[in-house]
């Protein structure tokens, strides 16, 4: 991929990497993707940086970890303070529009899009202030509202899959306006708020999944999940403690497996419009999701952990230069994305990005390679890889307690100090 084409970037929210045909799930229904894959790539062990959806959004436009940017919860969103991909396509003077979720502070903060269309950012730019408390003995309040959210799951439609269909539509319009106008490449990022749950699918989708069919997790039962301290505070601060029966978990993963497909077919009505209108030879499409879900497995839901399940995304990628049909095993991070963006997009990268990891920077310096493609969660403790160990968060700094435990990855960025 050396030429720059245009480029559609499909993001979606809460789809762990194994639920997708192309992936080789039995029988999830992701006839889109799979159809991504085989006109171009498959990443195998790709991975998001952050279990949780605004330090992994924050990571993926910046290009660095949440412990580089201080962007490591839901209530620190990205503010525009550090530089993005989209950042250095729009200085390059093409257009950069993002339609949908982002999921940063603000629409009045400049994000380094050319445009913002429907942008869902966190609430009233404060967003989940809960995940900051930790001044009790035994940690951080609970929350009542996940298990009462997965508990929807079934037959149904949630707001957000309405809000997934003016998405859609503003894409497709986009397209229509600006496709094939435009002088030069331009980058489109459409942002899907599904599979987030609740699981609530209309009956022609739930239908494709019945819940006697479906597979239980593992370890989802009392008796054989995962009893370690660090997973049980997780079970208990999203009130997931009291154990599962089958019937609910059941529903819940066919909820799950139904708004997939419902995602595929978004993004599918979007190809097929860049198709009518010519634009697949002259576009690369990239689909990836903000971070997994647990779906009952170790007796959790939702995200927030470090297992496979809440870490590893699908990421493909078709088009121009892209080879056909596929696949990488090298384990790749959401932070890798920067400079594939602003490669493919024919602009370029500055100075100010030379400590992008894995970048061999625009001077002398030898490259600095990345060491873990992930580190942090909310909620009382950051739970990194053992190697960084735990720290305590009830520490003034948390990001710059982390910081001093990282090393020479954790240099000082614009935002820092948040
Ligand atoms: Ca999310």
């Amino acid at each position: 991929m050396t030429d720059a084409a245009n480029m559609i970037f499909f993001m979606s929210d809460n789809h762990t990497r194994n639920v997708v045909g192309a992936y080789g799930h039995p029988f999830v229904q992701t006839p889109t993707l799979d159809r991504i894959a085989a006109r171009g790539v498959r990443f195998d062990n790709a991975y998001c940086a952050s279990p949780l959806c605004c330090a992994s959004r924050a990571a993926l436009a910046t290009g660095r970890y949440p412990h580089q940017t201080g962007f490591w919860d839901n209530a620190l969103a990205y503010d525009g303070s550090v530089p993005t991909w989209h950042n250095r396509i729009r200085d390059s003077g093409a257009n950069v529009t993002s339609i949908g979720k982002l999921h940063y502070r603000s629409t009045d903060d400049d994000n380094s899009f050319s445009e913002e269309i429907i942008p869902m950012h966190i609430v009233e730019g404060k967003g989940a202030l809960i995940g900051l408390l930790r001044a009790t003995e035994e940690g951080v309040p609970p929350r009542t509202g996940p298990r009462e959210m997965y508990g929807r799951s079934g037959i149904g439609e949630a707001d957000y899959q309405r809000y997934d269909r003016d998405i859609t539509k503003q894409a497709i319009e986009w397209l229509n306006r600006e496709g094939n106008r435009i002088d030069r490449p331009w980058a489109l990022y459409v942002s899907y708020a599904s599979p987030h749950p609740p699981f609530a699918v209309p009956k022609r989708l739930y239908d494709l999944y019945p819940p006697e069919d479906m597979p239980l997790p593992v370890q989802f039962t009392a008796d054989t999940r995962p009893d370690h301290p660090a997973i049980n505070h997780v079970r208990w601060v999203d009130n997931f403690e009291e154990p599962f029966d089958e019937e609910w978990v059941r529903r819940t993963v066919a909820g799950y497996c139904g708004l997939i497909t419902h995602t595929d077919e978004q993004i599918g009505e979007v190809m097929a419009a860049a198709e009518e209108l010519g634009l697949l030879k002259t576009t690369r499409v990239l689909y990836t999701s903000d971070h997994g879900e647990a779906a009952g497995n170790h007796g959790l839901f939702a995200k927030s952990v470090l297992y496979d399940h809440a870490m590893t995304v699908p990421l493909l990628m078709a088009g121009p230069g892209i080879p056909e049909g596929s696949s990488v095993q090298q384990i790749v991070s959401h932070v890798d994305l920067f400079p594939t963006m602003v490669e493919a997009a024919g602009a370029s990268l500055t100075e100010a990005d030379d400590d992008l990891l894995g970048h061999k920077g625009t001077g002398n310096q030898p490259p600095r390679f990345r060491r873990i493609p992930f580190a942090i969660r909310q909620g009382g403790q950051l739970h990194a890889p053992r190697r960084y160990g735990q720290i305590d968060l009830s520490r003034r700094n948390a990001a710059a307690a982390l910081r001093s435990r990282v090393g020479p990855t954790g240099n000082s960025r614009p935002g820092n100090n948040r």
